[in-house]
């Protein structure tokens, strides 16, 4: 690959639902410009975007991959994007550092849920999107009813770009409507050919659309439109381009990936009308320490900036900081000042990537994406500038996690073994936790849906060769009492030589927003003071414990108010004995209670699925807050107790198709109905006879 200055790079996203054929796409345009001479395929595993063994073996994408390939003269960055939302980490840092999204759509199946979020995406970051209507090859496709669908169902206005020639098994290629040509390609070089008469009618039409819309490009040539002159082909790229720039429009490619068909008319728009990185809306940027964030232009004449949009630990180069280059370029051998961590890098290498291939190159311009490599401090997210130039860049906001399940190992020392997999691992995705949590006694790992968790357990099994389950993780319950109750206890123990004594007088209060609180109320040194400090870790002891189901114990106040004890037999050890003794058998007769975790959930669906939400959310005990519409989607939010929710993504999935998505926060603890609190203690009894 050369080195490309700015006004000759253009960075691309393939967007789109699962198994539109992003992938594809991409080997296809490989093949198309004679980077690779055999085309892959996604079902044999060879594709050169989907390397990973995991996209292999799952037939799909799970990694951003960056392809750079060159087209007359350019250099064009595709990101190859995974279609499940699950990889959002993935695809979010991505769509940033691009200008141009290309949404892919299956020709048999029209809009689908991954199309929609391919809108989202788009408008979130503003970039102007364009479609391919991918498999026109295939049986069922139906080019005419997927544009109507784009029109219809997306509200989206589409500008048919190219046409194509015949359908299903009949599809031989496509008239470039900007050319005015019939392009076929056989063995990824393009034949172009009169356009057959009997399209002609049906190519007029949109060759007239196309030429109208171009003309509103600009003033000049809506009035050369106007004034009944033709365009001529660069003026009518010219208009295109000023469209597309200004979303207007929705161009319309269609061709198939794995014929290899419809792609050189795509790569030239994509070269001819796609913004450079100099025309995308400004970068917002802060100086270190101020609130405000600036505008900051794409352009290679002033100080070097650059933004880290992911990071990879690579089996064979190591961590790799993938980058786009902002501002100035990026030096190999050199140094680059970390904003965020306040410290210099060592750039020894810069590297522009295709797929897992690192190239070393000189420099990276402004404007393209690479990766630095072996940066000590540097993570995603971070600013890379020059010194004098010190700029902090937005970090990418990631929705919070929504799924959580615990990790079961066969053993203590396989845990140690997979807690560096687990390290790498969570570097790499910010969107995947993993932690032990003391309360439950395991460990969780938390992310964004069951595929996501799915794909961290094969890995985590991978690298460390220790197998690994997944269980539903134990609910963190906690136990409290509803009223005051007071007893004595003595603990006395005469075993030959020195005997244990202590008796305690211990007063149960339920408190309500005080955790714990621990009173001395003894008088007249019935129990003398150097005894409280065991007395008191007795009880405490006791509340971390639990008394009726193993739960941690909270929202008492326990108060000393009396006790015994001897001269000789009384010692630390019988007192806190006593006091935890006693706490236990205060607290069984002082009307206890187990409390359940309750998460505050925001679930955001199109209009039509709100009955079925709220109805199954209030079947899983939910109590719902409210409701709040935004254009045809609505977003409920409800209280909801965690043991109802574990497998929620699972559930609003197959509720609505995959076009729901939620967030989930703990909000507060509430009484467990009797009947779950009956299965809670009978649970912890089976638990505590298994282990004994
Ligand atoms: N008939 C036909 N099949 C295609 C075409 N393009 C892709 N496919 C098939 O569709 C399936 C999915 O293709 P991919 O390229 O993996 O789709 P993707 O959009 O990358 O999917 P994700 O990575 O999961 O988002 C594979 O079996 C491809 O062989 C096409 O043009 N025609
Ligand atoms: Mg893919």
């Amino acid at each position: 690959l050369k080195e490309y200055h700015t006004d000759k790079i253009r960075n691309v996203c393939l967007s789109g639902h699962t198994s539109s054929g992003k992938t594809s796409l991409v080997e296809a345009i490989l093949y198309s410009t004679k980077v690779i001479e055999r085309l892959g395929r996604v079902d044999d595993g060879n594709t050169t975007s989907d390397y990973d063994p995991e996209e292999i073996h799952r037939k799909i994408s799970i990694n951003a991959t960056v392809i750079p390939i060159e087209y007359k003269d350019c250099k064009i960055n595709l990101i190859d994007l995974p279609g499940y939302r699950d990889f959002i980490s993935e695809i979010k840092g991505s769509i940033r550092v691009t200008e141009t999204m290309i949404v892919l759509m299956d020709a048999t199946s029209g809009v689908e849920v991954g199309t929609e979020f391919a809108r989202e995406y788009s408008e979130e970051y503003g970039l102007p999107r364009l479609f391919f209507i991918n498999k026109m090859d295939k049986e069922r496709a139906n080019f005419s009813k997927v544009v109507s669908e784009i029109r219809e169902e997306l509200g989206i206005r589409p500008l048919l770009l190219t046409l194509p020639v015949g359908q299903e098994k009949d599809f031989k290629g496509v008239i470039d409507l900007v050319r005015m040509k019939y392009v076929r390609e056989e063995g990824g070089k393009q034949v172009m050919d009169p356009i057959p008469d009997e399209l002609n009618s049906e190519v007029e039409v949109a060759h007239a659309e196309l030429v109208e819309t171009a003309a509103e490009g600009n003033d000049e040539l809506t009035m050369k439109y106007l004034d009944g002159q033709p365009l001529t082909t660069e003026e009518i790229i010219q208009g295109l381009k000023q469209g597309f720039i200004e979303k207007r429009f929705c161009p319309v490619f269609c061709g198939s990936a794995c014929n290899v068909q419809g792609v050189h008319p795509l790569l030239n728009f994509l070269v001819q009308c796609a913004p450079l990185p100099t025309e995308r809306a400004p970068w917002k940027a802060r100086k270190p320490g101020s609130e405000d964030y600036a505008d900051i232009l794409c352009d290679e004449s002033i100080p070097t900036s650059a933004f880290v949009y992911k990071t990879v630990s690579d089996p064979y180069v190591g961590k790799l900081s993938y980058i786009r280059v902002i501002s100035g370029a990026i030096k190999s051998d050199s140094s680059i000042y970390n904003v965020n961590k306040n410290k210099n890098e060592k750039t020894t290498h810069a590297y522009v990537i295709r797929a897992k291939k690192p190239e070393n190159v000189h420099q990276l311009q402004a404007g393209d994406i690479g990766a630095l490599v072996k940066m000590e401090v540097t993570t995603t997210n971070d600013s890379l500038c020059d010194p004098s130039f010190p700029l902090e860049f937005k970090p990418t906001i990631l929705p919070s996690r929504t799924c959580h399940m615990a990790i079961s190992v066969p053993s203590k020392s396989d845990e140690e073994k997979i807690g560096l997999a687990m390290h790498k691992l969570t570097e790499q995705d910010e969107t995947l936790n993993i932690h032990r949590d003391p309360e439950i006694k395991q460990t969780i790992i938390a992310g964004m849906g069951d595929m996501h968790l799915d794909v961290a357990i094969s890995r985590l099994k991978s690298m460390s060769n220790v197998s690994i389950a997944l269980i539903e993780p134990r609910v963190p319950y906690r136990e409290t009492i509803t009223k005051t109750n007071a007893d004595i206890y003595r603990h006395k123990k005469q075993t030959g030589g020195r005997g244990q004594f202590g008796e305690v007088c211990l007063r149960l209060e339920p408190t309500q927003d005080q955790e714990f609180e621990f009173v001395w109320e003894v008088v007249g040194g019935n129990i003398p003071t150097k005894f409280k400090p065991s007395v008191e870790k007795g009880v405490m002891e006791a509340m971390e414990n639990g008394v009726v189901a193993g739960y941690k114990v909270v929202n008492v106040r326990v108060a000393c108010y009396d006790g015994k004890y001897h001269t000789v037999d009384s010692s630390d050890m019988a007192f806190k004995i006593a006091a935890s003794m006693g706490f236990k058998k205060v607290f069984s007769e002082a009307k206890p209670i187990i409390l359940e975790p309750i998460y505050k959930l925001k679930v955001t669906v199109p209009e039509n699925y709100m009955g079925d939400v709220m109805g199954d959310l209030s079947g899983k005990r939910g109590k719902i807050l409210g409701n709040i519409s935004k254009g045809k989607k609505i977003t409920i939010e409800a209280l909801v107790a965690l043991v109802e929710i574990f497998s929620y993504s699972r559930d609003l999935r197959s509720m609505t198709q995959g076009r729901g998505v939620f967030s989930m926060e703990f909000s507060h603890y509430e009484p467990t109905p009797p009947n779950l609190q009956e299965k809670i203690i009978e649970e912890a009894k089976q638990r505590k006879q298994e282990e004994t």
